[in-house]
């Protein structure tokens, strides 16, 4: 976009004055930045509209998910516009410090963790693209709530991000839609925001639905006797889009779940016929050229029994007809072989919620069941694992399957496993379904927008093509045994270092040395992901420096920043664990500067965007086989970070691409572990035989820490000491202790540490988000670029 000073100043003055009635010199922060926004909502709007006008005559995809965790919209807005810097000088100019401006925008924190991240980074890469593609998902009213730390423990509280509105939303009342369910319907009315692609005109569209009860139409109608009944009606209609479920990877199995679902997939494929429509009457035989819809995740999954409703009940296509229709439409993405993520519901809370849908959901079962008896005649065990619906649960990942003419993994390992374990037979049945589409981040929100001096750097070095394209970055590695180069990248990381130190000693209070190795684990509290291992490792590591104070190492800041599911007890005693080890090492005088544990508190994304670039180690380390992807893996990479982590999700395709000398790489592989199942694995041998280990181990419970009386450290102790250690944190401690020792030791080497973060950087191109797209686009939705002028 043009920059063009006057007309920007002219504009801004104007909203202020319009909407504050302040002058741009008294214009507090907070009113600079919503006109600051609106201005740029004002010069986008006739490419947005024109983007739409546009996609509505070709093929589009949309992208149906239940969270998009997009984080800030203002930096990265100006950022994709051009016009960033020049932002920056101008409201320098008029005495305001820009970042003070962006600081008053609250994220939009619409999801929990990697999958509703994904889904933000996919829609930049749509827009950067220029691909019609949209997004769709709830305008819930509390995002993913702020966590604070209380005794170590985690508290949490509501998030508001809409307490003062929000500068990027425009509300349609001209497209609300009424979505039934049982007893009652409510009003589905969409807010659209826009999504900026880098570099280009093309603005693509992210429509939220926020629920309201129909009863707001028309209070007039109620007399006095209904009038209470009627604001309850209203409150129960509002609930729906209230709150976002703040479980990552685990499914709770509730009534409003299923509500929220319904409401967001009924009003969006409402939504997305009336449009269709528009342009192509009634040959709905068509709706697979024009429309490929992505179900992200089981969680709306519920689409394909509604589209059935929609074409069958609605507008009076034959069942069969309608079936052809949906398989060629939907497309499903797996997210994870967790168990207890795969979602399940119950039949009699299925038909309570949405009545019509379960007799829909019935038949798509009864002639899958019909399907299955002719394919499998002497295997009534298979057909009776495939069924859709088994006893009193409906199994959404098998409806996908069925309704969807792809799936997907979201990493090579992941896919391989989905295919060859959880969905085997139905790899058997469905060979040509399945697919991988390994996972990617956005250049421009995690290197771009949070590393701006890593970023210019590199454009100095090979110019910018790497924004739009990043397997540009490949050109970096002719810079590898260039000392400037090198030692360069290394005080980029330490200014990086350095602005995220300030950041922690102004919120936190912390002092860290930006000159230790900055360890660095942050994602969602899980057991799986063995935040416990590393705190296990840090104890163990504490212990040794006390015994052998004048042990050759270099100082280091263990770092972890993680959300707990407010039921997740485990997870919330590892938390405490954390806090109550970092107390003890950081108050301890012998210790000084030489460890230290921080837990960022209230994790989200616009922390990550400092935490990223700052970090030295990648903390990957899940048990084999449990993290499907991962994509905070790809931001520590870009930004010169080190994997030290399991040969697991996308970690395997980042060592492949970097090399495997470039990671620390340790710990079991999923055969490994397959093997050591079948024999049977008992915790207590490396409790008895890694030396160290039992110390660490029965601090839990012989009074060297404390859980202030909650039980949860028994609780672990016997999780992994009587319960089986389910996800391998004793037989894997030993190997990754060494890779710790290894990487202390290989840190003093500046140039050989530095090659590696190159390399590290060099080969990150593989792990865009543009890449991941494209392969989308070109092999299972079938949509062409389409830029507008
Ligand atoms: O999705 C990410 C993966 C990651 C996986 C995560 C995820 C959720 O955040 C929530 C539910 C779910 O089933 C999976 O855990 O490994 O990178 C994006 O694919």
């Amino acid at each position: 976009m043009e920059f063009n000073k006057e007309k920007w100043k002219e504009k801004l003055e104007e909203r202020l004055l319009e909407k504050f009635s302040v002058s741009l010199k008294d214009a507090s922060p907070f009113e600079v930045y919503k006109a600051l926004g609106e201005t740029v909502m004002s010069f986008i709007a006739k490419d947005w509209y024109e983007t739409k006008q546009e996609y509505s005559k070709t093929k589009q995809a949309f992208y149906l998910s239940s969270e998009f965790l997009m984080g800030r919209a203002l930096g990265n807005n100006l950022i994709n516009l051009g016009i960033d810097k020049e932002i920056q000088e101008f409201l320098k100019e008029l005495g305001i410090d820009y970042n003070q401006i962006e600081d008053e925008e609250e994220d939009a924190a619409l999801g929990n963790g990697g999958l509703g991240r994904l889904a933000a980074c996919f829609m930049d890469s749509l827009a950067t693209l220029n691909l019609p593609g949209q997004g769709y998902s709830i305008r819930y009213r509390n995002g993913i709530f702020n966590q604070y730390l209380r005794d170590g423990y985690q508290v949490e509280k509501p998030e508001t991000w809409l307490k003062y509105e929000d500068v990027w939303s425009v509300m349609r009342p001209e497209d609300e839609v009424v979505v039934n369910f049982g007893y009652t319907s409510v009003r589905a009315l969409p807010y659209d925001m826009p999504i900026i692609g880098y570099g280009t005109k093309n603005v693509n569209t992210l429509r939220l639905w926020e629920a309201h009860s129909i009863v707001d139409l028309d209070l007039g109608v109620f007399n006095q006797q209904d009038y209470l009944h009627a604001t309850q009606d209203k409150t129960l209609a509002e609930d729906i889009s209230r709150v976002l479920y703040p479980n990552d990877s685990t499914d709770e199995g509730k009534k409003l779940r299923l509500r929220q679902q319904y409401f967001f997939v009924s009003a969006s494929l409402q939504d997305i016929i009336k449009k269709f429509k528009k342009v192509h009457g009634r040959e709905f035989s068509k709706i697979p050229e024009f429309i490929s819809i992505q179900l992200n995740d089981t969680h709306p999954v519920i689409a394909i029994p509604e589209l059935m409703r929609i074409l069958v009940d609605v507008e009076g296509v034959l069942w069969e007809d309608a079936w052809e229709i949906v398989k060629k439409t939907f497309s499903y993405t797996n997210h994870t072989i967790l168990a207890e993520a795969l979602e399940k519901w119950w039949v009699g809370l299925y038909q309570e919620v949405v009545p019509r849908i379960f007799q829909i959901t019935e038949g798509i079962h009864n002639q899958f069941k019909n399907e299955l008896a002719n394919l499998y005649p002497n295997d009534v065990n298979k057909q009776n694992r495939m069924q859709i619906i088994q006893g009193n649960m409906i199994h959404m990942a098998w409806l996908a399957i069925y309704g969807s003419h792809k799936v997907n993994g979201v990493a090579e390992l992941h896919t391989e496993i989905l295919k060859e374990h959880e969905l085997r037979d139905w790899y058997e049945l469905y060979p040509d379904k399945f697919l991988n589409k390994t996972n990617g981040i956005t250049q421009r929100r995690w290197l771009l927008k949070s590393n701006p001096q890593l970023a210019s750097y590199i454009t100095e070095l090979i110019g910018d093509a790497w924004i739009k394209d990043l397997s540009e970055l490949k050109k970096l590695e002719q810079f590898i045994d260039d000392k400037k180069v090198l030692s360069k990248i290394w005080d980029i990381k330490i200014e990086k270092k350095k602005e995220l130190v300030e950041y922690l000693r102004e919120t936190q209070g912390i002092d860290i040395n930006p000159n230790s190795i900055f360890d660095v684990q942050v994602k969602r509290l899980h057991e799986y992901k063995r935040q416990l291992l590393n705190i296990f490792q840090v104890y163990d590591l504490y212990q040794q420096l006390k015994q052998n104070p004048n042990m050759d190492f270099v100082p280091t800041t263990y770092i972890y920043g993680a959300k707990a599911a407010p039921g997740y007890k485990v997870a919330k005693g590892i938390i405490r664990l954390i806090n109550d080890i970092a107390q003890i090492i950081n108050g301890d005088d012998e210790i000084k500067d030489r460890l230290k544990v921080v837990f960022v508190e209230n994790y989200r994304v616009t922390v990550a965007e400092k935490i990223f670039p700052a970090a030295d180690i990648s903390e990957q380390i899940s048990t084999a086989g449990k993290e499907a992807s991962g994509t905070g893996n790809m931001k520590f990479m870009l930004n010169g970070a080190i994997t030290l982590g399991t040969l697991d999700g996308a970690n395997v395709e980042i060592a492949k691409e970097a090399g495997e000398e470039n990671e620390y790489i340790f710990g079991m592989r999923v055969k490994d572990i397959e093997e050591l199942r079948k024999k049977g694995y008992d915790p207590r041998f490396p409790y008895n035989n890694v030396t160290g280990l039992k110390q660490v181990v029965d601090a839990l419970i012989d009074g060297r820490l404390s859980d202030l009386g909650s039980g949860i450290y028994r609780e672990i102790h016997s999780l992994l000491m009587e319960r089986g250690d389910q996800y391998f944190v004793l037989e894997d401690f030993e190997d990754y202790r060494r890779k710790q020792r290894e990487i202390n030791r290989d840190y003093k080497d500046k140039i050989s540490w530095a090659k590696k973060m190159l390399k590290n950087i060099a080969n990150a191109g593989k792990f865009s988000s543009d890449r991941t797209i494209l392969e989308y686009a070109n092999e299972i939705w079938n949509i062409k670029e389409t830029k507008i002028k």
